[in-house]
């Protein structure tokens, strides 16, 4: 079995390692597919129902490409919301995430390969000759090396690696002459330059007709790289090179991996997340396996698969070694110092690391694959998708979700590992709320706020490159897809790549090997792993028994009471006081905290200061675990601080032919009637006149008994709220006269009263920037009559829509079904709404910060240099001995440590430490105000 069944490259110890390749060695298998074993947690699926939702796959598909092909082509994207393509230039910059787009047909490109595998041949035929004919590979624009490389260098290479596999077959593609592949080659060529830096690690950005240095470049000066973004190339570069015999490409990959490795941590063994691609220094030093980091760790197994070098699992298992000890929590994945390895850097998780389980099948630790996944899983049922990023007791940190297929693939790899049908029932569920909340007339549109339901004009091409890819091989049997899957690998992009690669021109594999991976010990290979061939028919209920006390991680249990063992251990019985627990009313609290030195301090507007004086702490252990609570409440305080800035609306179009499923993101208002409060308003829209509703309206028999549009400017808000109700308007939509604004580039706010008391206003007021408002002035354009629900999270759609809807035409046989959804009076209760800003419910016995007004107004500025002012002289006479334990161990191997590394004879001062640490809350920080 290959690596793409999920079998391969676990690091077995295979007869002969001198002269094993991947393809070689398919007989000495890890992972073996136990289809035949069922589990008594979820009952085994029918070969129809597989096959019903495989269909289901397919029809999504087309729908996601046939609108990507009928409306943006030969754009790089769809635009889902508003039916046409993104042009780069031509939208507002919605910042790095545009550096993907280089005007050439991205979409196209990346579904190239995801064509074949769903069995659409005749499509991909024509979609090759189109890529051949239309797409220009010299355009001035600067785009990112990682993207280009996985999407688009990868697009090609699967595509290729397909049209020579269909052309062999003797039916398909008898005309292609490798064209494909000149064109990826043409393209390794332009992201060259990127690599001309002394480390040998590639500049983040690169022109595509001018490169790096020319000055028409506009790029070149960037210092700074994510770890993924140097070291997810050498699947894609090696396969270049030895499909075209240039070997320039794969030493270039190689070159910039065996800086990484140089520069790890050496007593963590783990990587940061950015680096300076000139001095080689860790620009972030937090570690995870999530965003800036995730594809790397994949690549370093997946090159020792596709390339049968084993200097690459044994660095990937040394990082791995590492990730099981500090950052794997099960089932949670925290992210870390690369120096302090023992101490969590964030209280939150990024949704790309639902990747991870996926890696660990095939690397063969199944057990905490399943944790993890199952942990996942909960999120996703509690919110329909995974946020962007989630706390450590799951709730949405960042809302959104672009579509993507992390937790799909690690779903497949476990399903091919476990043959458990639990896991064909979580497709199902993906699929499912794909279509119920994703699923607009023009294809899928990204969720804006996973809970409001909201979504952004936006359908990334990984979406189609990954998504129904996974979902689609989850449910096929081997005589569904026309090729031996398992002679592939995927790229991080699931672009697929042939094992007998690794047989061919081989002449650059073993050139830059070091002499150091000779030196190193055996035995930090790690070559063995669960063979399920044994392990599931012993225990059928394997899979299961991991998940059961998981069941209720995320709804039921205390997440809290995950906490690490070595934290337990090191302060004996009583753990450290977690920022999240902590009652500022709560005395025994109070004594904690005076003993971890923390003064609480009550402001005159009724907040708390939290202020910490090392010196008046206990202990220095006492001092450190002070420290540590400072800077897990100035995370919490931020979190909070979001939260509560920016608590989002939904205005859901529901009338023919939208039916519910666009719903775009709206600002609030300080006042007039809070849909927060269980309510929810709906009505037909019409504009107001005059239409920015700065006087009496002229037109009050429109506007009666409807909602309202009014135009942004030229009075208070509230005012237009006022002349809008006197006219007998139900509620009231302003859309913003900035033209081109959207939700998708400038923040949302909250409309402002206008000084005075606002009681009179009871209608809902929401705010639409300007494309999301045009999205309805267009439908009234169109359609004439526009209904439409504000609200605080979208209702759900009629599941009858859903189903007449698909996979028939959607313009016609919907009149009828808009009557019958949403039959709600205008305005209405929701009963037992999920707020999930909430702490879960077992935390409501003792209420986390959240609930607490004094916790919540920590202000983080205030408390940095309070710390750090009374650290100066401070000394922590006779607790040396406890500290220099925890120091030593830290310090011993550390690069950068200072020689007075501990207290005593390697005293190491107290502002060292606190200088240490006060980098560290820079850093989160700034992490805090990082992008994905
Ligand atoms: C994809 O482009 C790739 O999987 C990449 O490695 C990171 N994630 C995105 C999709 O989420």
């Amino acid at each position: 079995m290959s690596e793409a069944g999920g079998g391969r490259g676990c690091g077995c110890r295979v007869p002969q390692r001198a002269s094993w390749s991947p393809v070689a060695a398919t007989a000495a298998l890890c992972l073996v597919l136990a289809t035949s074993v069922c589990t008594a947690g979820a009952a085994p699926m029918s070969r129809e129902e597989k096959q019903k939702l495989g269909n289901q796959v397919l029809e999504m598909f087309d729908h996601a490409y046939g609108n990507y092909m009928e409306h943006a082509y030969p754009a790089d994207e769809l635009m889902p919301l508003t039916c046409r393509g993104r042009v780069r230039g031509q939208e507002p910059s919605r910042g790095d995430v545009d550096d993907a787009l280089g005007k050439f047909s991205l979409t196209l490109i990346d579904s190239l390969d995801t064509l074949v595998v769903l069995n659409k041949t005749k499509e991909f035929e024509d979609a090759v000759r189109k890529v051949l004919r239309d797409v220009n590979l010299d355009n001035d624009v600067v785009v990112s090396v990682f993207e280009t490389n996985i999407r688009v260098l990868g697009g090609l290479l699967g595509g290729h690696s397909l049209a020579i596999m269909l052309k062999e077959k003797g039916e398909y593609m008898q005309w292609y002459n490798d064209e494909l592949l000149q064109m990826a080659k043409q393209l390794g060529y332009k992201l060259l330059p990127a690599f001309n830096t002394t480390s040998g690690l590639p500049y983040p950005r690169i022109n595509l007709k001018f490169g790096i240095r020319k000055p028409e470049a506009r790029t070149g000066t960037e210092t700074d790289t994510c770890t993924a973004c140097a070291g997810t190339l050498i699947l894609e570069f090696a396969a270049l090179s030895r499909f075209t015999g240039a070997t320039i490409f794969e030493e270039y990959a190689r070159k910039a991996l065996d800086f990484l490795w140089e520069k790890r941590q050496r007593s963590s063994n783990l990587v940061g997340v950015t680096i300076n691609i000139h001095t080689g220094d860790w620009v972030r030093k937090d570690s995870g396996v999530g965003a800036g980091i995730d594809s790397y760790y994949e690549y370093l197994l997946k090159a020792y698969v596709l390339l049968g070098d084993d200097s690459f699992l044994e660095r990937f298992n040394t990082h791995y070694d590492a990730i099981m000890r500090y950052i794997s929590q099960p089932p949670l994945l925290l992210d870390v110092h690369i120096h302090k390895p023992m101490l969590n850097a964030r209280t939150w998780m990024d949704a790309l690391l639902a990747f991870f389980p996926g890696l660990q099948v095939l690397k063969g630790d199944i057990r905490p694959a399943i944790e993890t996944h199952e942990m996942l899983y909960q999120v996703i049922k509690k919110h329909n998708f995974l946020p962007e990023a989630f706390t450590t007791d799951f709730r949405v940190h960042w809302a959104q979700h672009p579509l993507r297929p992390e937790f799909a693939e690690s779903t497949y790899f476990l399903y091919k590992a476990t043959g458990d049908p639990y896991y064909l029932e979580v497709g199902k569920t993906l699929i499912e709320n794909l279509n119920k909340y994703a699923r607009v007339p023009c294809g899928f549109a990204a969720m804006k706020d996973v809970r409001t339901g909201s979504h952004e004009d936006r359908m990334d091409s990984f979406f189609l490159a990954e998504m129904f890819k996974y979902l689609y091989l989850l449910f096929a049997d081997k005589e569904d897809i026309i090729f031996d899957i398992e002679d592939y690998i995927f790229t991080t992009e699931a672009h697929l790549l042939p094992l007998w690669l690794s047989t061919t021109n081989r002449s650059i594999s073993k050139k830059n090997t070091t002499s150091e991976y000779t030196e190193l010990d055996d035995s930090n290979f790690d070559w063995t792993c669960p063979n399920t061939q044994i392990l599931f028919p012993n225990d059928p209920l394997y899979a299961q028994s991991i998940r059961e006390p998981l069941k209720n991680v995320v709804d039921k249990s205390c997440p809290r009471g995950i906490i690490r063992v070595e934290e337990s251990l090191r302060s004996g019985a009583q753990p450290p006081l977690r920022a999240r627990d902590f009652m500022a009313t709560n005395p025994e609290h109070l004594e904690i905290l005076k003993k971890m030195g923390v003064s609480l301090i009550h402001l005159k507007d009724g907040r708390v200061q939290l202020v910490q004086h090392a010196i008046q702490a206990a202990s220095s252990i006492d001092a450190e675990d002070g420290l540590r609570f400072m800077q897990e409440m100035i995370e919490l305080s931020s979190q909070q601080q979001k939260e509560q800035q920016l608590p989002p609306r939904a205005v859901q179009i529901i009338s023919h032919p939208f039916f519910g499923r666009v719903v775009l993101t709206a600002g609030p208002a300080q006042f007039g009637l809070d849909l927060s409060k269980h309510k929810e308003t709906r009505g037909f829209v019409a504009s107001s006149k005059p239409y920015n509703g700065c006087s009496e309206l002229t037109n009050p028999e429109a506007v009666m008994g409807k909602i309202a549009l009014i135009q942004r400017g030229q009075c208070m808000f509230a005012e237009k709220a006022r002349n809008i109700q006197n006219a007998g308007a139900i509620g009231g939509i302003v859309i913003d006269d900035n033209e081109g604004s959207s939700s998708d580039t400038a923040p949302l706010f909250q409309m402002a009263g206008d000084g005075k008391d606002t009681d009179d206003i009871k209608i809902p007021m929401l705010f639409l920037f300007s494309k999301e408002g045009s999205i309805i002035l267009d439908a009234i354009r169109e359609h004439e009559e526009v209904e439409v629900l504000l609200s605080d999270k979208a209702r759900d759609r009629d599941p009858e829509v859903e189903n007449e809807d698909q996979p028939s035409s959607e313009n016609d046989s919907q009149n009828q079904s808009a009557e019958q959804m949403l039959s709600l009076p205008q305005t209405v209760d929701l009963v037992d709404q999920e707020t999930p800003e909430k702490p879960p419910e077992s935390d409501s016995e003792s209420p986390s910060p959240a609930d607490t007004e004094e916790a919540a107004s920590v202000a983080p500025s205030e408390q940095v240099p309070s710390s750090t002012e009374s650290h100066e002289t401070a000394s922590l006479d006779g607790e040396c001995a406890d500290l220099d334990n925890q120091l030593q161990e830290q310090s011993e191997t550390e690069e950068d440590s200072s020689p007075n590394a501990s207290c005593g004879t390697k005293a190491q001062p107290i502002d060292s430490i606190l200088a240490d640490w006060n980098e560290d809350i820079e850093a989160f920080e700034m992490m805090e105000k990082d992008e994905l």
